[in-house]
């Protein structure tokens, strides 16, 4: 095997986080201990995801959630997860999990800090059962000040001011992909020692991508100006004299994740297909703010169509969202339809 291929990261997630932390003069340990806790839940799902077929997790509890979606047992179990280990971590205030109507705060007899996480704990999980890749997706804050307990008010606020945001991908290796504002890296799972070992330094979108991400599905319930756009981009573009590529998991950390390395631009728009959902179906404090914040820091967007996500200012906690997010020119030539100057 030639050194090349012999050449293995030893820059693990954790020191990554410690040696990132040194930039940062307000950070104290408590931030990369938060972060290593959040890595570690991700190894816990991954375990379990990883053999989901042989295992009582397949399949449907036979409840739905606070969304109305059907909960997989492996949703639930993640969920939890997710839970017991922040919880523990001495570091969390309150937490909000899209499996959960209301904020879930620290239970009294365990100690809390000064950060809040919203999370999707297994993005994609209609897809479990089929092998599908599926994600964790989280996305955290920091309060001033550690007094008293947290409250929604510390997950209700812009994207602008997560002070850190990630996934981890469970797919054919699993990966963990974070920013804390000073870029974004990620970290592919080495089971064999049992860390995220640094695979991908510093990932930079290109400023344009040739594919779409997008359920055609919907067409007919799209305004006008989202049937303009995905006809432009299948038409024969005059200088590659070819149409963009369609592409399309049907898992936002997936569709994501190959957007995020390849190029490209994801949408769910706001479509008139239930009166019930006129944002679309992706949520702003877990699922579009995350992925927003790693966008953005890899040099992409992230954008209703006529907003920046990331500076919205949250109303209620599962507040669903239009999301257009990828390469920078690719979303601002969906806003120019929007704006109807194109
Ligand atoms: P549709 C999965 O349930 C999810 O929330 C995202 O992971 C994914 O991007 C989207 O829904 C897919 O929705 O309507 O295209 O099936």
């Amino acid at each position: 095997m030639s050194p090349a291929r012999m050449t293995l990261s030893s820059m693990t997630l954790t020191r990554h986080i410690m040696e990132t932390q040194k930039h940062f003069p307000f950070a104290t340990g408590e931030f990369s201990d938060l972060l290593n806790h959040i890595a570690l839940a991700g190894k816990i799902i991954n375990r379990e995801v990883n053999k989901a077929g042989l295992t009582q997790f397949l399949g449907l509890t036979g409840e739905s959630n606070v969304q109305g979606e059907d909960v997989q047992m492996l949703d639930d179990w993640a969920n939890n997860v997710m839970i017991r280990v922040l919880s523990r971590s001495q570091r969390v205030c309150i937490m909000a999990s899209e499996e959960v109507a209301d904020v879930i705060p620290v239970p009294d007899d365990l100690i809390s800090g000064r950060y809040s996480v919203c999370f999707d704990p297994l993005d994609g999980s209609s897809n479990i059962d089929a092998n599908v890749s599926i994600g964790t997706i989280f996305s955290v804050y920091r309060r001033d000040d550690d007094d008293g307990p947290g409250t929604e008010a510390d997950v209700l606020r812009p994207g602008t001011e997560q002070v850190a945001a990630g996934y981890i991908l469970y797919g054919s290796s699993s990966i963990f992909v974070y920013t804390a504002g000073g870029g974004v890296n990620g970290f592919t799972l080495d089971p064999s020692v049992g860390e995220f070992l640094l695979s991908h330094p510093d990932i930079q979108m290109p400023e344009q991508g040739r594919i779409y991400s997008v359920n055609e599905q919907n067409y007919h319930y799209w305004y006008d100006h989202t049937r303009r756009y995905v006809d432009w981009v299948k038409s024969i573009d005059k200088e590659t004299k070819r149409p963009y590529s369609s592409r399309y998991i049907g898992s936002l950390v997936s569709d994501f994740h190959r957007n995020l390395l390849y190029g490209g631009i994801f949408l769910y728009p706001e479509d008139k297909k239930d009166p019930k959902r006129p944002h679309g179906k992706l949520r702003l404090l877990y699922e579009a703010n995350p992925l927003a914040f790693i966008a953005e820091q890899a040099g992409g967007a992230a954008s209703t169509g006529t907003e920046r996500i990331m500076e919205i200012d949250p109303e209620y906690l599962h507040q669903r969202v239009p999301l257009i997010i990828g390469c920078a020119k690719n979303v601002a030539d969906y806003e120019e339809f929007v704006a109807g100057t194109r």
